[in-house]
């Protein structure tokens, strides 16, 4: 099948690509680069070596793993988007290119802008390029489970019943996001349901939990790295617990630490997308997963990690409770519905112990890049005090 990544530079659309490309797909690849140099704005880097775009597919087909094609562009230009889309006719779209720190969306107006305009134009864009130009082809687009915010009920897959004064019917479970990032994902949501709708475009709509980890199966056999970031913008709950503890830090947990996410490994994120691939919707469908393997608490998370890495290293690691840069419960139900996957043939390949273990050995290897990072772990970015225009 041919498929195209748009955001193949990325945290996850890296190591898809391998993994795709070594499944026989053919794939093409999209990306701004705007990640790398976004990164960079906040003084910040991968702890993991990371090499440019031009080298990684030179060594990925010297390691056997095939020819990609690379378009380096914004998926916001609907003419470059477009030209893409005609050149390729890819026969599936995995989207992946768009802001993806919520940080990053709260540190003020021109940031906020940037990830709802972009993100959602984006979308907006490819859509309507698969519309007139291959209206057959299946888009399954990273949304996530930071969408649903935490109602005090249980989530379902995308939809629920509801029985209201005494009518019943199927409706999108209603959406409370926590950042501008999470909601640039619901206007997302709200868009491709529409364009479903209208269009009867095939649509997999997947709600990801939190990625963690360094590793996949390709990334260990090739040395391929990808992108690993720790800072408090870029970097998420466990990979910044993993790197802290390495260095000797105290881990942040934000607030009183009960907030609850689901937790996926990098391995198992590429798994699922790589499923969600190649067993497509049907003609006309639009699908919702919540991919996520299980859910812990922050200080579930901080726990384990400092156990493991006191078994590791010997070193005492200490917890340390922040004041909660964010706006969020940090006590609150949480039980999200995640059986779609399952009976797709979803089977998880590790236990998340193990995985911590990996992540721990890998940063201890980059733990000189790691300390030059030092002045962008604390957290900074506070919601309640996200920069408007100045006043003068
Ligand atoms: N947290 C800490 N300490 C830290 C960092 C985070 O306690 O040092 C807490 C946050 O307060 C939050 C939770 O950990 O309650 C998750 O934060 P995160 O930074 O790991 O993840 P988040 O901002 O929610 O976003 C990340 C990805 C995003 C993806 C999302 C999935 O950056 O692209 O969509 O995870 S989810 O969280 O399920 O919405």
């Amino acid at each position: 099948m041919k498929v195209a990544i748009l955001g193949i530079d990325g945290y996850i659309g890296w190591p898809l690509a391998m993994r795709l490309m070594g499944r026989g797909h053919e794939v093409v690849g999209v990306d701004s680069l705007y990640t790398r140099k976004r990164v960079s704005e906040v003084n910040s880097d991968s702890v993991t070596p990371i090499l440019s775009m031009e080298e990684r597919i030179k060594k990925a087909e010297e390691g056997g793993l095939g020819k990609l094609k690379f378009y380096k562009g914004d998926v916001n230009e609907p003419d470059f988007l477009y030209n893409v889309v005609r050149e390729t006719k890819p026969d599936a779209f995995v989207h992946l290119a768009e802001q993806r720190s919520a940080p990053y969306s709260m540190i003020g107006l021109k940031q906020a802008r940037e990830t709802l305009m972009q993100n959602i134009g984006g979308t907006l864009n490819l859509v309507y390029a698969m519309k007139d130009i291959v209206p057959k082809a299946h888009l399954l687009k990273l949304g996530t489970m930071g969408e649903y915010g935490t109602p005090n009920i249980d989530i379902p897959e995308g939809f629920f019943k509801i029985d209201y004064n005494g009518r019943q019917d199927v409706l999108p479970f209603p959406k409370f996001a926590g950042s501008w990032y999470h909601w640039s994902k619901v206007h997302d949501t709200n868009n491709l349901m529409f364009a479903n709708k209208v269009w009867k475009l095939k649509i997999t709509d997947v709600m990801q939990g939190v990625v963690y980890g360094t590793e996949t199966r390709e990334i260990k056999k090739h040395g391929l790295y990808t992108r690993f970031d720790i800072d408090e913008v870029w970097g998420t709950a466990l990979n910044r617990f993993c790197t802290q503890a390495v260095l000797g830090y105290p881990l942040s947990a934000y607030g009183k630490g009960n907030q609850r996410r689901g937790f996926l490994s990098l391995e198992d994120s590429i798994s699922c997308l790589t499923l969600g691939i190649e067993k497509e919707p049907e003609e006309g469908e639009y699908r919702v997963y919540n991919q996520f393997d299980e859910h812990y608490s922050i200080n579930e998370l901080t726990e384990i990690v400092s156990k493991r890495a006191k078994e590791l290293f010997h070193n005492e690691v200490e917890i340390k409770h922040y004041p909660n840069p964010r706006v969020e419960k940090e006590e609150h139900y949480y039980n999200p519905e995640h059986s779609k996957l399952k009976e797709l043939g979803y089977k998880p390949s590790r236990s998340l112990p193990e995985d911590i273990d990996t992540i721990l050995r890998d940063v201890n290897r980059f733990r000189e890049k790691a300390l030059e990072l030092k002045k962008v772990i604390e957290p900074k970015t506070v919601w309640e005090k996200s920069k408007g225009l100045a006043a003068n």
